[in-house]
């Protein structure tokens, strides 16, 4: 880490270089501070430009600090010295100005920026408020409206947007080092500002806090920081500077503890680690610059959607003329979806959609570099398309299935040069979830795997590497789920119990409803081919709603009745009957909430813990990313694998082992039992 003075004429730049974003770490917080001391004692210095080096102006705090005792300097007071200087300082912002980085430049006299630049404060998504006088400056520099939206959202703003706040002061066009310098030159002789620290507030308009409360409590559903952070912007406009900023302080330290904070950085910490694997560390990608899609219906329209919006030219290729057209036409509905819902602009969706070539002839594919097969659930059909896409591709085109349960090398058999060949396990809506199966098989070659890696990134998907088995990672703990909830079923509970428990846990909804929206006819397809490879499913009530052509809200009922045009899930009377019928000779008990939860949730941990032993999974966190953005899995719980260390995995041995005893629940397996013992998952990850 260094930061460097350098001056030229009466002005002294301060560059910051500390890749890879310029986090505040000690040391430059020790170094900002001792600039400052430097450069008011310097009288030739008139004004002062803070700049950085690399990608990106200053990203905030270091991450990595926040498990350990923070150390002085304190961000407060770098800011407070820097706010205190008596030399104007301008910041230069480029990249991303967040957290610590934008409560720095607040500290500045002046910003200035790029119109490519970014400005934010995303504490809230790690559980946490600012800490540095984010929520303090802030209202003082644009009003509460605007600090509440920023800060209680965490989403950053453009710097053209944040010109129209006022949180920049000029948007420099062209070299950001000489429009800083020259907007410098401009002030220096000029008196400071008023410090945005003794500033007033302008009075929030009667009612505004109350119902900016209940948006933001609306929105953060049970995230603790949101509220937090509106309730410290309040007092920073209801209080002077200096009990504001004990107050935010005082808030972020205790936030800084929390479980949630613990869940929400290890998420970022998980994100952050996936695109880059380490076994794939040194490996060239293959390049991806064009890409098709064979079947275009919901699957295959949304990824070629998810393709169009990364920039890839696409081709949709269908069996016929009429199916290439409602290909298309499946395509067109997201974008007009997109357009309607104010996502995109018109043009935006007629340029995505024009990238878009539909067609029938598979010689159309000869030079692409890219063919996702999205078609029908059917190996036999997989294997067909598949024959001749080895046969029309080039030789090192990748070649992928999106397939959801068969086995890619059993669709892979044969293919030529199959090195190129992997599963890439897309989520429906495809261009709208996050997360991105790949699933290589055997023979797939380092760089194939690279480039789908790096197709992830450029998708913007989370991408996770699973190992070849029934489900790959997250179907495969979905199916344990599934069996489980009919378990409880059984045993005394209710499918409305059980959903209100898996909702109450902080999931978006159960797995009953969960399969009413979805259809209950998918899983039944699957479990019928897992009866033919001689596996008994357990799922002896869906069975039966599935053979009542009780699909779900397609069919006006599946595990709920529905009302026509009304997608409220109403308890049904048949469905109860069923139940009772099924569990006739079974001991009943009474279920709570916290037992529901324990009875869904650990399993799922034990069958997660498998797929870890097993190495379908290389890591505990990739885990938590399949469940969190592919099954809605609470962000600020971290994920089931972080849920159960941060627990206690002799916690939940422990409950496992009296499910089991009640045969509510298979016995922990061997690979918890050994990461209890070893007091977390990375025993198992080695
Ligand atoms: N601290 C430490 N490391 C960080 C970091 C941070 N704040 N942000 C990113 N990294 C690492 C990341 O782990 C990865 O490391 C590399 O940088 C590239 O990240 C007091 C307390 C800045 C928009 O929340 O949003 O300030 O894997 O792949 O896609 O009030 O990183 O290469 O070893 O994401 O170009 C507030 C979080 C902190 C910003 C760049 N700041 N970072 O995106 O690269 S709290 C944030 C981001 C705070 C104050 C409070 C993004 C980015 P490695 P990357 P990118």
């Amino acid at each position: 880490m260094t930061v460097t003075i350098a001056r030229e004429g009466s002005i002294a730049v301060v560059t910051v270089d500390n890749p890879p974003v310029n986090a505040l770490s000690q040391a430059l917080r020790q170094a900002l501070v001792e600039a400052v001391v430097e450069l008011d004692a310097d009288a030739t210095v008139k004004a002062v430009v803070l700049i950085c080096a690399g990608r990106t102006f200053i990203a905030g705090a270091d991450v990595s600090e926040f498990g350990k005792p923070p150390r002085p300097p304190h961000l407060p007071d770098v800011v407070a010295a820097i706010e205190g200087a008596k030399k104007p300082w301008v910041a230069a912002i480029h990249g991303s100005a967040l957290g610590g980085g934008l409560e720095v430049a607040l500290g500045c006299a002046y910003r200035v920026a790029v119109s490519s630049a970014s400005l934010g404060l995303p504490e809230v998504k790690l559980g946490i408020i600012p800490g540095a006088g984010g929520t303090v400056r802030l209202p003082r520099l644009i009003g509460a409206a605007a600090a509440v939206d920023l800060v209680t959202g965490g989403s950053p703003v453009g710097a053209k947007r944040a010109e129209g706040l006022g949180l920049v002061d000029v948007v420099i066009d062209g070299d950001l080092r000489a429009g800083s310098m020259a907007f410098a030159e401009g002030i220096a002789e000029k008196s400071l500002p008023q410090p945005i620290s003794s500033r007033a507030v302008p009075a929030a308009e009667a009612g505004f806090w109350e119902s900016a409360e209940k948006a933001v409590a609306a929105k953060a559903k049970r995230e603790i920081a949101p509220l937090r952070a509106l309730a410290s912007i309040r007092k920073a406009c209801e209080t002077d500077f200096a009990e504001a900023m004990a107050f935010e302080r005082e808030t972020f330290l205790a936030l800084r503890g929390s479980e949630q904070a613990a869940a929400l950085r290890h998420v970022f910490f998980a994100e952050r680690a996936a695109p880059r694997p380490p076994e794939l560390a040194g490996i060239t990608p293959r390049d991806i610059r064009s890409a098709a899609v064979i079947g275009g219906g919901t699957m295959g329209a949304g990824i070629a959607a998810a393709l169009r919006d990364a920039g890839l030219p696409v081709v949709l290729i269908e069996r016929d003329a009429t199916a290439v057209e409602r290909g298309l036409a499946n395509v067109k509905a997201i974008y007009d979806g997109s357009v309607k819902r104010g996502r995109l602009t018109q043009a935006v969706a007629d340029q995505r959609m024009a990238g878009v070539a539909g067609g029938d002839d598979y010689g159309l594919l000869a030079d692409t570099d890219l063919v996702i097969e999205a078609v029908f659930e059917d190996l036999a059909v997989k294997r067909a398309v598949f024959e001749t896409l080895s046969a029309v591709c080039r030789v090192d085109a990748v070649l992928a299935t999106n397939t959801s349960y068969l086995d890619p090398g059993a669709i892979s058999d044969g293919i030529a040069h199959p090195e190129r060949f992997l599963g890439l396990h897309f989520f429906s809506p495809a261009h709208v979830m996050k997360l991105l199966e790949i699933v290589p098989t055997e023979t797939t070659a380092p760089e194939v795997l690279a480039a789908s890696f790096a197709l992830a990134r450029q998708l913007a998907k989370i991408p996770v590497r699973a190992g070849i088995c029934d489900g790959f990672i997250g179907n495969r703990i979905l199916k344990v789920t599934r069996a489980q909830a009919e378990r409880l079923l059984l045993s005394g509970a209710t499918p409305s119990a059980v959903d209100a428990a898996m909702r109450a846990f902080g999931l978006p909804m159960g797995p009953f409803e969960a399969q009413d929206l979805g259809g209950l006819d998918i899983a039944a397809f699957q479990r019928k081919a897992a009866r033919e490879r001689g596996e008994t499913p357990f799922a002896p009530v869906a069975e039966r709603l599935c053979a009542l052509q009780r699909f779900g809200q397609k069919t006006g009922g599946g595990w709920y009745d529905y009302q026509p045009g009304d997608r409220a899930p109403k308890p049904s009377e048949t469905v109860a009957a069923i139940i009772a019928e099924e569990a006739a000779d079974r001991p009943q008990r009474a279920w709570s909430e916290a037992e529901i939860a324990d009875a869904i949730l650990l399993p799922m941990v034990n069958e997660a813990t498998r797929i870890l032993a097993e190495r379908v999974a290389l890591r505990a966190a990739d885990i938590d990313l399949v469940k969190i953005h592919g099954y809605g899995f609470p962000r600020w719980r971290g994920g089931p694998m972080h849920y159960a260390e941060a627990r206690g995995l002799a916690d939940v041995v422990a409950v496992l082992d009296r499910l089991a005893a009640e045969g509510l629940a298979e016995a922990p397996s061997e690979g918890l039992r050994r990461a209890a013992a070893a007091g977390g998952f990375s025993a198992l990850e080695r």
